[in-house]
């Protein structure tokens, strides 16, 4: 029950110092912290550059480029509040990519990190409905023109009566293939995902300090190191480098106790314990983004002792719509709908399966897909369903269990193999630092288990594609064996840590 006006800008910031948390932290970045006043002033004044120097109208799409760093918060937050479209970026994006976007949304105004002004520049120059670009200071110090002129401006803000429904963000999403896609989000989207998932699911109190890896750019982090944590009063953690070994030093020095990453930042996390690192503040860690496998949650509880909550969310749906609980987790198993969304298993015509048979995840909920201007709307949702593009199997007592994206099931000899069980169980062999598998033809049976593998110390040899094989056989049903090992430096991967399977498949 949101009331008809709101705005998140002002939810997340000035409700909050209303609310008394004025001098609690809300952000913690680039060696500063930031309270809930600071924050909520520094907007404001970004608020009125907006309007007044640059001219911005509610409706107006503005495009914000930066790595995930205190300024980047304030600049959306600033935007929202101005009743703009928000579109974040991540830095990493080059100028035809940039261009890309800047066109699908129709962006007028770019709120552009100063170390981060060449590619923005050159998307510019490609676009006509990019008039303003501005640089401001990621690293808080206020020497970039936004920021100086923000400077001269007054602490409060009359900030837009924006509706409920109207749209806040534009959320782009490529999946792992295809031309990028714009998911519409309302203003009240924005608060349900932090009143569903992070209340109910993870109980954030103000106390809560919150850590990750994932870029703001992507809704996984605008979720997990912004929106859930302001909206409880309670703290994050920015890193521009969010490696594992930075996520383990910030969780020992700030004491973090909720950590947002995918489950390859995990294993390397748990390496680095090895080495004497100290996570016992946590006290969730949320893993999403890819499929958590069982060998690497296994190891964290061993380790740590500490929840760690799978989820799968997707950009489409805003959020993390299916999770484990805190009294209810286990390995290889996705858990239940949070609440408000429903999930049913659905075949190729729609109908329901049977309890424990793999099929399609359908599920409805508060916030659902919206494709800006794209066909493939007609695909994702039917009759109201959501229908994200995994295959799982619901089991009796309606828990959910991961089986591969629907592209990933591999057929061979008449066999459904899901690669990911595959890639699991190759995971659990010592000498196996991160794997893909993918379905490679054959003429003999007509797909065959192919595995990509990066080792950590161990060399490629005969051998040890024999021990590999050996060991999934061992492991798991001895016919989803990988008939062809193949071993990488590394996997191909999106900006946002998925593995891009497709590349691997278009391999000769
Ligand atoms: O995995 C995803 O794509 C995702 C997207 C948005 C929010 C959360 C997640 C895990």
């Amino acid at each position: 029950d949101y009331p008809d006006t709101l705005n998140v800008g002002v939810e997340l910031t000035d409700a909050m110092v209303a609310k008394g948390f004025g001098d609690r932290t809300a952000l913690i970045g680039n060696g500063r912290r930031r309270t809930y006043k600071e924050l909520t002033d520094w907007t404001n004044r970004l608020a009125h550059v907006l309007v007044e120097d640059l001219g911005v109208v509610p409706g107006n799409r503005v495009l914000i480029r930066s790595a995930n760093n205190p300024a980047m918060v304030a600049c959306w937050l600033a935007a929202t509040k101005v009743g703009a479209v928000v579109v974040n970026t991540m830095p990493m994006l080059r100028a035809t990519e940039l261009a890309q976007i800047v066109e699908k949304a129709q962006i007028t105004h770019a709120l552009c990190d100063t170390r981060l002004m060449e590619e923005m520049e050159g998307s510019a120059a490609q676009c006509e409905t990019l008039t303003h670009v501005i640089g401001f200071d990621g690293t808080s110090n206020h020497d970039a023109e936004l920021d100086r002129l923000a400077l001269e401006k007054p602490v409060q803000f009359d900030a837009v009566a924006t509706g409920r429904e109207d749209v806040a963000l534009l959320g782009f999403t490529s999946g792992t293939t295809g031309s990028p896609k714009a998911t519409m989000h309302f203003h009240r989207d924005l608060l349900i995902i932090a009143d569903g998932y992070a209340r109910e699911v993870l109980g954030v109190t103000p106390d809560d300090v919150f850590v990750g890896s994932p870029p703001l750019a992507f809704t996984f982090g605008l979720g997990g190191l912004a929106i859930f944590p302001l909206r409880f009063g309670a703290t994050a953690t920015l890193l521009e480098t969010a490696s594992p070994p930075n996520m383990i030093e910030i969780i020992e020095k700030y004491k973090a106790t909720v950590c947002f990453t995918a489950p390859t930042a995990y294993r390397a996390m748990l390496s680095a314990m090895d080495e004497g690192a100290d996570l016992s503040s946590l006290r969730a860690a949320v893993s999403a983004g890819e499929t958590l496998p069982a060998p690497v949650y296994d190891e964290w509880m061993r380790k740590t002792g500490k929840p760690m909550l799978d989820g799968i969310g997707a950009t489409e749906m805003l959020h993390i719509f299916i999770s484990n609980r805190f009294d209810d987790h286990r390995p290889a198993c996705t858990g239940r709908p949070v609440t408000g969304y429903e999930a049913k298993i659905i075949d190729e015509e729609g109908k329901e399966v049977p309890r424990g048979t793999v099929g399609r995840l359908a599920v409805r909920g508060p916030t659902g897909c919206r494709y800006m201007n794209d066909d493939r709307q007609a695909n994702y949702v039917l009759d109201g369903w959501n229908i994200s593009g995994d295959a799982f199997t619901m089991d009796e007592d309606g828990y959910l269990h991961f089986a591969a994206r629907n592209d990933d099931m591999i057929v061979s000899s008449g066999y459904n193999i899901a690669g990911p069980e595959v890639e699991a169980a190759l995971l659990s062999h010592p000498a196996v630092a991160e794997c893909a598998v993918v379905g490679a033809p054959s003429e003999e049976r007509g797909m065959i288990v192919q595995a990509h593998v990066v080792l950590n110390d161990a060399k490629p040899s005969p051998e040890m594609v024999k021990a590999l094989q050996d060991h999934v056989k061992a492991t798991i049903a001895p016919f989803k064996y990988p008939r062809d090992v193949r071993f990488v430096e590394a996997l191909p991967k999106t900006q946002t840590g998925k593995i891009q399977r497709f590349l691997l498949k278009e391999q000769p």
